[in-house]
């Protein structure tokens, strides 16, 4: 029995270390974030001699300060992701997916030849994991197998900026087109080693789309419709991630003689641009945000989805010149839209203004104009009148009520009967219901959504089924059939108009 004795510290010693070994590497991994980090890279020593300089980054329509260096330097950025619910449009809201805050996400601004130490930092309020694939970075994802980030985690990576140039940046975790199409999306500017002729104004604006669930201007909180990105069919297509983000207050300014640069980039996913601007013409255009090939004189630059352009142009006459997506529904449908106001004296031989406004209809285009104006005006107070006479009112409701009798006898009589007293235990009585004529919105909701569970008219109890009939009546049939209802057999009720049951049919979507 020697044998087990000698064997059994030696085996408690093993098991120690092998415990010991296993908590140390878990405690490593726990620190490191997931199971495929390597660890910081080491760095040879002509990089780790190079100065520090800690990025600094920008929202849109802001760029960064040019770079001075004339030699590479070790760059940190710090880009941070964060979830935030913010104005797409007037009265329209949605939770936009950003890098820094912003749609556009922050102007990163680098030198050629840059060593990067890049960290992307994921709010703890986040709801999902994210990474960033920069197309400014060479190798696998673009940094996206590196930096895949899970809410309250940080991310770290080091890539050296190998080619100038202006570049997209976006998230590709999974869905991609819903990241990017949440306002995933940036641009990075690396600058040529001779850095980037002077101009006195330097503006940062990217497009991009969003597939919104409801249609354009359709009011509330709204979130990303898969089939209508798969489908090509966003109802907003905007500058700097809403509409109106660069008009007013908020447009871009230059003053007259002034060179203005835009950095301009498409985070897409999917809508290509023909960048334009109303009034200019593009002195430079670097194609593709490519560095070799510098083009002159250009009126509409074409954008891919996931690129960029540098347009330059000298501002030569005051006014409003407007920034668009010259697929042109886009901008005056979709929000594709900017302003570049320009201070300064007016130069009338560059462009005069106006000159003359001759008439060119004689006397009758003015008189014709003042009667256009006149009927304008009496159609108004007419609409005014038919709202506030109380006959005209009673007539409408009447027309309402007739046509919606011819509703309720397609549609509801097989199970409310033409008496509307409904089948005992089965289908409920409308005639004198206490319950249906205790809530209008009810009503209305009933008919878009259905009913089912148990419910008490008139002291009775039902627990059936009807089925939703959004798909199958129109708004207007809708308010029409309930006007008829709370009208007829003894109901009295005012009409339901076609705004009433509209606004309860978002409510509910
Ligand atoms: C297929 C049969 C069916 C059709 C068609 C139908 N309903 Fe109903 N309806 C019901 C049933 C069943 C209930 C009760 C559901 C429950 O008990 O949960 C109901 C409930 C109601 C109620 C609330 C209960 C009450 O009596 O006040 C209203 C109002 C109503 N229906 C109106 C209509 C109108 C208007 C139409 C036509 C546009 C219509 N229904 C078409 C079966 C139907
Ligand atoms: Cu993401």
């Amino acid at each position: 029995m020697n044998t087990p004795r000698n064997i059994l510290p030696v085996f408690v010693l093993a098991t120690l270390v092998l415990v010991a070994a296993l908590l140390t590497t878990t405690v490593i991994k726990a620190a490191e974030g997931p199971a495929d980090a390597k660890g910081p890279v080491v760095l040879p020593l002509d990089v780790l001699n190079l100065p520090v300089e800690q990025a600094i980054l920008t929202a849109p329509p802001r760029v960064p300060p040019p770079i001075n260096r004339k030699y590479p330097a070790r760059v940190v950025v710090n880009l941070e992701v964060r979830e935030v619910v913010g104005r797409l449009a007037d009265g329209v809201e949605y939770t936009f997916w950003t890098y820094g805050g912003s749609v556009p996400g922050s102007f990163i601004r680098i030198r050629e030849g840059d060593v990067v130490e890049f960290h992307l930092n994921n709010h703890p309020s986040s709801k999902l994991p994210h990474n960033i694939d920069l197309h400014a970075v060479t190798g696998p994802g673009g940094g996206a197998t590196s930096t895949f980030t899970a809410p309250g985690h940080s991310s770290q990576f080091t890539f050296q900026a190998l080619n100038p140039g202006l570049y997209v940046y976006h998230c590709a975790t999974a869905p991609v087109p819903m990241h990017v199409g949440n306002g995933m999306y940036g641009l990075i500017l690396v600058e040529p080693k001779g850095g980037m002729p002077k101009v006195d104004k330097e503006y940062y604006v990217m497009q991009g789309e969003f597939y919104t669930t409801g249609k354009y201007g359709e009011e509330g909180l709204q979130s990303f419709d898969m089939a209508k990105a798969i489908d090509e069919r966003p109802p907003y297509i905007v500058f700097n991630g809403s509409v109106g983000s660069l008009v007013g207050d908020k447009a871009i300014t230059a003053n007259v003689g002034e060179h203005v640069r835009l950095y301009f980039g498409v985070g897409g996913p999917n809508v290509t641009s023909s960048f334009h601007v109303i009034g200019e013409i593009f002195d430079k255009v670097w194609p593709e945000g490519g560095t070799k090939w510098i083009q002159e004189n250009v009126q509409t630059t074409l954008v891919p989805s996931g690129g960029a352009t540098l347009v330059e142009f000298k501002v030569d006459v005051p006014g409003t010149f407007i920034l668009v997506d010259h697929s042109l529904t886009r901008a005056f449908n979709k929000g594709a839209l900017g302003m570049l106001k320009v201070a300064g004296a007016e130069n009338r031989v560059i462009y005069s203004g106006k000159e003359i406004d001759a008439i060119y209809l004689g006397a009758q285009a003015e008189a014709g104009s003042e009667s256009a104006k006149r009927e304008a005006e009496l159609q108004e107070l007419f609409t005014i009148e038919l709202k506030t006479n109380p006959r005209i009112a009673g007539l409408t409701k009447e027309i309402r009520a007739e046509k919606g009798k011819q509703v309720y006898m397609g549609l509801c009589v097989s199970c409310h009967q033409v008496d509307g007293k409904g089948l005992p235990a089965v289908f409920p009585p409308l005639a004198a219901s206490d319950y249906m004529l205790a809530d209008r919105d009810r009503a209305i909701r009933t008919i878009l959504q259905g009913l089912s569970g148990p419910i008490t008219v008139n002291g009775v109890a039902f627990n059936s089924v009807m089925p939703p009939l959004e798909a199958v009546l129109t708004d207007t049939q809708i308010a029409d059939v309930l006007t008829y209802v709370f009208n007829a057999w003894g109901n009295q009720g005012d009409a339901f108009t076609t705004d009433q049951v509209k606004a309860i049919r978002t409510q509910i979507h």
